[in-house]
């Protein structure tokens, strides 16, 4: 059963004694519902686009369709353990940001962006995360380094996205195109910066072990990741639907 009388008992607590724990569980309830809510939506619209945006908004539908998965066994985790459901997280965020990569390949493919391109991207992810994962995981000792490293990646990404090759190829694949790859520019720059704050919250002695309602910081890791989800695939998805759709009708 997908929705255990558990949750349901949780979600009702949250309301009654609002702690690190019950924002934790909700978050991951909510974010379970809202990523299943926009995956249905995603592969519902697929057949009002023209063929030629299918796939990109089929790629949308994954992206929180594989989030709204990890979500139903981060929650359970979370509120068996207590626990930060640090492998589920990173498997999600390896198996969704690489597809983001491909959203910004698929729109400018129209403009000639090729295959060299998807690569720079999915390797500059995969070294973002797989670095990020050592550091919240492996080593945790050298936490610092292990974020510096990933966010170099991270910039790189940014950098591509803003004047890189993402953001040549989006100017001459038309005013839409651009229109979209700026504001999706925006959700790397700004939406994707929610996770980096996340990590540094939970790194021990973090933003100099300062406490939030009574906790160490390190405690509401969970609650900023969850944020950054629900905003930066929803939020994307919709970006690359408004996109199709607009051009779909002219
Ligand atoms: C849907 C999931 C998304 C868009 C996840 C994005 C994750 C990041 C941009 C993570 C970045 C990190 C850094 C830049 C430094 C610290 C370690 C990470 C992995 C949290």
């Amino acid at each position: 059963m997908l929705i255990s009388l558990s949750s349901a008992q949780q979600v009702a607590a949250i309301f009654k004694n609002g702690d690190v724990n019950t924002y934790t569980a909700f978050t991951f309830f909510i974010g379970t519902m809202a990523m299943m809510a926009a995956a249905a939506f995603f592969f519902m619209e697929m057949r009002n686009m023209e063929d030629k945006w299918r796939t990109s908004i089929l790629v949308s539908g994954l992206i929180t369709f594989i989030a709204a998965v990890h979500y139903y066994y981060m929650r359970d985790y979370y509120t068996e353990t207590k626990e930060s459901p640090t492998f589920f997280r990173y498997v999600d965020w390896m198996l969704t940001v690489p597809l983001m990569c491909v959203e910004f390949y698929l729109i400018t493919k129209k403009a000639g962006a090729k295959i060299g391109l998807l690569w720079k991207l999915i390797f500059a992810s995969v070294v973002m995360l797989v670095t990020g994962y050592f550091g919240e995981a492996v080593d945790r000792d050298n936490s610092v380094m292990w974020g510096v490293l990933s966010g170099l990646a991270y910039f790189y990404i940014a950098y591509l996205v803003w004047f890189g090759e993402v953001a040549k190829l989006a100017e001459s694949a038309g005013p839409a195109v651009a229109k979209a790859t700026r504001i999706l520019a925006w959700f790397v720059l700004v939406g994707w910066a929610i996770y980096p704050l996340g990590y540094i919250l939970g790194t021990p002695g973090g933003l100099f072990g300062v406490t939030f309602g009574g906790e160490e910081s390190g405690a509401w890791m969970n609650v900023v990741y969850n944020i950054g989800d629900a905003v930066n695939k929803i939020g994307f998805g919709l970006v690359i639907y408004a996109l199709a759709k607009s051009d779909s009708k002219a």
